[in-house]
């Protein structure tokens, strides 16, 4: 029905550099790619990973940077203002890779909602749209979108998951009881490991859901594939012939989606270059040890 929705923008700033910038050196970034899609930054809420999110923007030099929605957390802002330094810091590194010439483009989510209000507006070198469609290096069309409005979508599967954890926490409260009865009864111990093992297997069904629904759109579109966010689960993989990307999040995960200059696309994570401020769990190797920049290379079909 439409034709092409996503006509390249009049503004497209001639200055996009074709090579490494000037300003590169005194940045020394150690990751340079065509193409940054980051998303689920939720700057404003405590859970932001905000240091490991600006080690990263230092390391990296790109010719576009794709903001993919829930990058400023208005709703947890009107609950209570959380807004500690580091995350200015990042909204003005955002803003310094906009002015030197970096090409800037946020698409608004869920939780910056309030941004959707100026869409096809620009501000301080940051286009606002609606959702995009990326053109690779070796000539892919990627749809890029949050993925909230994939939630209806997947409804039942939420609400489902809702009823799950009641009936749990239900579960818990009465278990005991409950088997006395049925002690008394002569039945035996009712084990909770068959609901829980039913209870995985609908979440996984909910991420599932998402990623063939988005999948699906992207292919209506006239897509190849689609990068999103939302779920906060990097993810790089072919759905019915799609190619699905997830950039992840900066809350958790801590990845990116990179495009090298050749058009391969690749999930970049931090989580262990951040070491044990970001993730209690994961101990940093040694420096020695690692590449500056780890990266999980996936080159998928076709590229
Ligand atoms: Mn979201």
């Amino acid at each position: 029905m439409k034709r092409d929705p996503y006509p390249t923008p009049a503004a497209t700033p001639p200055t996009v550099p074709a090579t490494v910038p000037d300003h590169a050196a005194a940045d020394n970034p150690r990751l340079q790619v065509r193409t940054v899609f980051i998303s689920d930054l939720h700057l404003g809420t405590p859970g932001c990973q905000a240091v490991a999110l600006l080690d990263f923007l230092r390391d990296v030099e790109c010719e576009t940077l794709y903001l993919v929605g829930d990058i400023i957390d208005g709703w947890q802002l009107r609950r209570s203002w959380y807004w500690p330094q580091t995350h200015n810091d990042v909204v003005q590194k955002l803003l310094r890779k906009a002015r030197k010439g970096t090409r800037v483009i946020f698409v608004p989510g869920n939780h910056d909602e309030f941004a959707r209000k100026y869409v096809a507006h620009n501000f301080g070198g940051v286009d606002v749209v609606d959702d995009a469609m990326h053109l690779t290096a070796d000539g892919r069309r990627l749809w890029v979108t949050h993925g909230d409005h994939f939630d209806g979508v997947i409804q039942c599967a939420k609400w489902l998951a809702y009823v799950g954890d009641v009936a749990y926490e239900f579960v818990l409260k009465v278990n005991h009881g409950f088997n006395s009865a049925r002690a008394r009864l002569g039945l035996p111990y009712w084990s909770l490991s068959r609901y829980l093992k039913l209870k995985v297997k609908r979440a996984v069904s909910y991420v599932s859901d998402f990623e063939t629904a988005v999948a699906r759109e992207a292919r209506k579109r006239g897509a190849d594939g689609v990068v999103c966010g939302h779920i906060h689960h990097a993810e790089m993989r072919v759905i019915d012939g799609v190619l699905y990307c997830n950039d992840g999040d900066w809350v958790e995960s801590l990845t990116a989606l990179v495009e090298y200059h050749d058009g391969r696309l690749a999930i970049v994570d931090r989580s262990r270059a951040a070491g044990p401020v970001a993730q209690g769990a994961t101990v940093a190797p040694a420096a020695a040890d690692v590449p500056a920049v780890p990266v999980a290379a996936v080159r998928p079909p076709g590229a």
